[in-house]
C-alpha cells in the first residue's frame, strides 16, 4: 500500500485534531505578540551604497540583465508556455522566456534600460511598458508607436527611467494579455524609500477560463474558473516569509477581466504605492483589503508582527476556489443526494488516477442530507501536502493544503529560529536559485 493510499484511508479524527493543534497554536501566539525587532534589511544584510532590495516575486524567475557601457541590457522572448497551474491541471498559456507570467525585470530609478524583444508567437504582437513615461516610439502600441512585431521578428526597445514604482510590461492586444503576456517592471528608487523594508514580494493576478480535460484558456469567456498567483493556483503558490518583528512591502499587480479584492490576515497594512508609484505618508491609512483593479498595481506595507502562517487572498468568494471538473465527474454538481459514502468512494477513485495525498474531508453531520442547501463547503477540500511540499511549506500545520484554493498565498511570519531553518533548507534544495543578490551599483 503506498503512502497516498494509506493517507488516504487517514480519517477526520486527524484532521480534527491538527485545527484543535492550531487553535492552541494561535492562542499562544496571540499571548507572545513580538516587540519589534531593530530594522534589519533582507535577512541581515545591509544593501551597499547605490544597491537595491531586489522584489521576490514567488514562483516566476527574474530576467538577467547584462551591461553594455552604461545600459542595462534585457531579452526577452514571447513565445508559448505550458504552466502547470495546480498538481493536475497544466495550461497552454503564452508568456515571455519560458515563463508565465513573464519574469520579473527590475531596474533602478536613472537608469537606462534596452529590451532586445523577439516574437516566438505565431502572429505579431508588441511590448508596451505600463505606466513609464517613455518616448512614443517606445510606447509599444502596434501602428501607433510601431509596425507589429512580426513572427520571428526582433525589435529593441530603449529608454531611460526616471520614475520609480511597481510598473509592468505586457503585450497591447487585448487577448494576447488574457493567453498570459504580462510581467513585472520594478523600478527601485534612486534613494530608498522611507520606512525601508525588510522584504519585498511580488504578486501578478491573473483568471483563466479553461473547460475541463482542455489545456488552452479560452480568451472570449467571460467566466473564469481558474485563478492564480505568478501563475499557479493555491496551494501550489509558494508561501511568502518574513522574519517576525520585520517590515514587508507586497506589491500586486492585476491585468485580467476582473477587480480582486486582496485580503491580508491577522495584520493592518497601508498602502505606500500605486501604479503610479510611491504615495505620499499622509495618504497612508489602515486596512487589510486592498481593491486591486484591472491595469492597477497596488503595494502595501505592514509590520509583521504576529507569528504564523497568515492568508493572503482575493476575497471574491468564487476566487478562492479551484475549479475541480477535471476530476470531479458526477462531482460536478453537487447536489443533496451527495453522501459521505458516495463522496468517499469519488475520492478514493480520485486518489486512483492523481499522484497525490488526500485526507479525509471534515466531518459532516449524521443528518446533513436533510437539510435544505446541503453540501456547500463539505467534500470541497482536498488535501495534496506532499506533492506541493518545498522548504517553503515546511511545518505547516497537517492538511494545511485542504483549505488553500485559488488565488491565495499565505506569508509565514516566523520567529528567527524557524525562519533559519526554512531557508538553511531552501539553500539546500537549490543553491543556485535561492543564492541572495542584490542588483544595481
Ligand atoms: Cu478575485
Amino acid at each position: 500500500m503506498s503512502g497516498t493510499r494509506r493517507r488516504f484511508f487517514q480519517d477526520a479524527a486527524i484532521l480534527g485534531a491538527g485545527l484543535l493543534g492550531l487553535s492552541k497554536r494561535l492562542q499562544a501566539q496571540e499571548e507572545k505578540r513580538m516587540p519589534m525587532r531593530p530594522r534589519e534589511t533582507n535577512h541581515g544584510r545591509t544593501p551597499a551604497e547605490g544597491a537595491f532590495l531586489p522584489m521576490m516575486t514567488p514562483d516566476v524567475a527574474d530576467l538577467p540583465h547584462e551591461l553594455d557601457g552604461g545600459v542595462k541590457v534585457f531579452h526577452l522572448m514571447a513565445e508559448p508556455v505550458k504552466r502547470k497551474i495546480a498538481p493536475f491541471k497544466t495550461i497552454e498559456a503564452w508568456g515571455y522566456n519560458g515563463s508565465c507570467p513573464g519574469p520579473t525585470i527590475q531596474v533602478q530609478q536613472g537608469d537606462r534600460v534596452r529590451v532586445v524583444f523577439e516574437n516566438r508567437l505565431p502572429e505579431s504582437t508588441s511590448l508596451h511598458w505600463h505606466g513609464l513615461e517613455i518616448p512614443i516610439e517606445q510606447d509599444g502600441v502596434p501602428y501607433i508607436s510601431q509596425k507589429p512585431v512580426a513572427p520571428g521578428e526582433k525589435y529593441v526597445y530603449e529608454f531611460t527611467v526616471h520614475q520609480e514604482g511597481t510598473f509592468f510590461y505586457h503585450a497591447h492586444s487585448a487577448m494576447q494579455e488574457m493567453m498570459g503576456l504580462i510581467g513585472f517592471f520594478v523600478a527601485h528608487p534612486d534613494k530608498d524609500y522611507r520606512p525601508r523594508v525588510d522584504h519585498d514580494y511580488g504578486l501578478i493576478l491573473q483568471e483563466w477560463a479553461v473547460l475541463p480535460s482542455n489545456s488552452i484558456p479560452n480568451t472570449a469567456a467571460m467566466e473564469f474558473n481558474w485563478l492564480t498567483f505568478n501563475g499557479v493556483s493555491a496551494p501550489m503558490s509558494t508561501p511568502l516569509l518574513a522574519r517576525l518583528g520585520s517590515r514587508v512591502r507586497l506589491r500586486i499587480l492585476n491585468l485580467g477581466m476582473d477587480h480582486h479584492p486582496v485580503h491580508l490576515h491577522g495584520h493592518q497594512f497601508v498602502v505606500t504605492g500605486t501604479e503610479g508609484g510611491r504615495a505620499p505618508e499622509s495618504t497612508w491609512y489602515p486596512m487589510n483589503t486592498v481593491l486591486v483593479g484591472v491595469a492597477q498595481a497596488r503595494v502595501v506595507e505592514f509590520e509583521a508582527k504576529y507569528p504564523g502562517a497568515w492568508m493572503i487572498h482575493c476575497h471574491l468568494p468564487h476566487h478562492m476556489m479551484n475549479s475541480m471538473m477535471d476530476l470531479l465527474r458526477d462531482r460536478q454538481i453537487e447536489t443533496a443526494s451527495q453522501t459521505e459514502a458516495k463522496a468517499d468512494s469519488q475520492m478514493m477513485s480520485l486518489a486512483m488516477s492523481v499522484p497525490f495525498e488526500h485526507v479525509h474531508h471534515a466531518p459532516i453531520a449524521p443528518d446533513a442530507e436533510k437539510v435544505p442547501g446541503f453540501p456547500q463547503d463539505a467534500f470541497m477540500e482536498m488535501g495534496m501536502d506532499e506533492v506541493v511540499e518545498k522548504p517553503e511549506t515546511y511545518g505547516l500545520p497537517k492538511n494545511w493544503s485542504a483549505g488553500m484554493m485559488g488565488m491565495m498565498t499565505m506569508i509565514r511570519v516566523l520567529p528567527e529560529k524557524e525562519y533559519d531553518v526554512i531557508m538553511a533548507r531552501k539553500k539546500t534544495a537549490n543553491p543556485l536559485q535561492h543564492e541572495e543578490h542584490r542588483h544595481g551599483s
